[in-house]
């Protein structure tokens, strides 16, 4: 068995042998420090890139089949040791443990889904064309070499984790810098990884700040695979760019939902409250905005007031606890200052609007608010916690114009009984993913299906084809039957 214990976790880093500074990380349930953290520097990053370099021609030319027979027992080893993984999670992250299990669940999926379809998309005969009568053409999918992943806090699991593995899959080696604040749960999911065969310097951990690892690792990365703000992710991007290497960037939200008045209100409110609090918010598809029909918004106001209040929000790792604390003071400072300035500029707060010290130092209620002015931060920024705006409407077209009035495009979310009426409304909302009568597609059954955002949202797709083939390098290779000529 794996031991989660943080010293012995911290064996899994690819740190060199001297001294590093350190950190306090916290527990957000407590405050109190729940280990320290040695943090790494460019000399970590070179010395992890030499190894992935070293090992990346060996681990691209075993069978596919031999590298997706890794990742399933990959799969297979993250249930066998959910307990002790989930105490891990929700220490370090403060979220519910329900919301521990739903990332455990995503990237168990993640292996899965990907180890299944890896030999296909390798070998995918309708991506070889043949140009009539002159040549025989193949394309051969090449992987890119050494894939950095620059993952956050949030889901500190599944995003340090379910990109890599598509990476590996496709035969390249991956260098990671997990969220300072989360390092000991990305540690863990890597030293199951090695428990289930895949060799140590093929996927590796260098743990230390964006500055001092994350800059470093962009520069010697032959793809980078970024998850976290929109404003890292354009710095990062742009470094990108200047080595001309291709990236991924899944970025913010400030995703809407729209209430249509025939809408099944019950529903609605059940799949919205779970939209806007799963995670205290702190999920890029959280639903932040609100847009009800003007003829049920009374009723639907009511009812999901009722339903934030009846949720259960503890410092507990109890199973029915269905919303945590947040991360961290700063996270903290965000959410309140966003709800001060929209109450200074005349919103009300219909429940919530403080922190919660008996769940935490950085706790905050579950909170709903309305008559939010369309300038306020609150209206218009990414606020990342457990905090969602009524708006009401009257005109389809003007609620879609009011949807895309943002400069994200992540998730969105239509709630009617005519489910093809939705569906038109969805497709001209800009967002990468859209539901009709859901809030967010559940990520454990969507790995076929790609994800990621339009606009500041983000650049390119997760799972899926798109997922999978962004970590590769296509290689046309023509052959000229000359026999057939003659
Ligand atoms: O994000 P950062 P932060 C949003 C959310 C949140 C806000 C700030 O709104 O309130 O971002 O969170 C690394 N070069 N999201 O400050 O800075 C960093 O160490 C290279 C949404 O934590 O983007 C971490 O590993 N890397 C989001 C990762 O980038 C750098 C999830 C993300 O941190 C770097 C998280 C640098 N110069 C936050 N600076 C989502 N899409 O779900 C930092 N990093």
């Amino acid at each position: 068995m794996v031991s989660f214990d943080p010293e012995t976790l911290l064996g899994e880093a690819t740190l060199a042998d001297r001294d590093h500074e350190t950190m306090s990380v916290e527990a957000p349930f407590t405050g109190e420090e729940f280990a320290t953290l040695p943090l790494g520097d460019e000399r970590d990053v070179a010395h992890a890139f030499e190894r992935a370099r070293e090992a990346q021609s060996d681990w691209e030319a075993r069978d596919p089949a031999e590298r997706a027979e890794l990742l399933l027992e990959y799969h297979d080893l993250l249930f066998d040791h959910s307990e002790p993984l989930l105490d891990l999670v929700v220490e370090e992250s403060g979220k519910a443990r329900r919301h521990g299990f739903e990332e455990l669940i995503d990237t168990a999926m993640a292996s899965r889904h990907y180890a299944h379809r890896v030999e296909s998309y390798l070998d995918d005969e309708s991506r070889k064309s043949p140009m009539p009568g002159l040549v025989d053409v193949e394309v051969n999918y090449r992987a890119k070499g050494v894939v950095g992943v620059i993952s956050p806090w949030n889901y500190p699991l599944t995003l340090a984790v379910s990109d890599a593995v598509a990476a590996l899959l496709a035969g390249n080696t991956v260098v990671l810098k997990p969220a300072e604040q989360t390092a000991y749960t990305a540690l863990a999911a890597v030293a199951l990884l090695r428990e289930a065969g895949v060799p140590e310097d093929v996927m590796q951990v260098v743990p230390g700040t964006g500055p001092d690892v994350g800059e470093p690792l962009v520069e010697e990365s032959d793809y980078l695979c970024f998850t976290g703000s929109s404003k890292t992710g354009s710095f990062v991007a742009s470094k990108a760019g200047e080595q001309l290497i291709d990236c991924s960037l899944e970025l913010g939200g400030k995703n809407p939902a729209v209430v249509m008045s025939d809408a099944d209100i019950d529903a609605a409110v059940n799949g919205l409250v779970r939209g806007a609090f799963t995670n205290a918010g702190q999920l890029c598809i959280a639903i932040e905005r609100l847009y009800v029909h003007e003829s049920v918004r009374e009723e639907f106001t009511r009812k999901f007031v009722a339903a934030t209040e009846a949720l259960d929000v503890r410092p507990s790792d109890d199973w029915a606890v269905e919303m945590g604390s947040l991360l961290s003071q700063a996270q903290l400072d965000k959410v309140s200052s966003h709800v001060e300035d929209a109450r200074d500029a005349g919103a009300t707060v219909l429940t919530g609007g403080e922190p919660l010290p008996d769940v935490g130092p950085y706790a905050y209620a579950p909170t709903v608010l309305t008559d939010v002015s369309g300038e306020a931060d609150l209206a218009r920024q990414e606020t990342f916690g457990p905090v969602v705006s009524i708006y009401g409407f009257e005109d389809t077209d003007e609620v879609i114009e009011r949807a895309n009035d943002s400069m994200y495009g992540l998730n969105a979310s239509v709630w009617t009984a005519d489910t093809e009426r939705g569906r038109n409304i969805a497709r001209r909302i800009d967002c990468g993913t859209a539901n009709v009568n859901e809030a967010y597609a559940p990520s454990f059954i969507a790995h076929d299906a790609p994800m990621g955002g339009m606009k500041d949202s983000g650049v390119g797709r997760r799972h899926g084809e798109e997922g999978f083939y962004r970590f590769t390098e296509p290689q046309t290779l023509a052959t000229q039957e000359r026999g057939e000529i003659d």
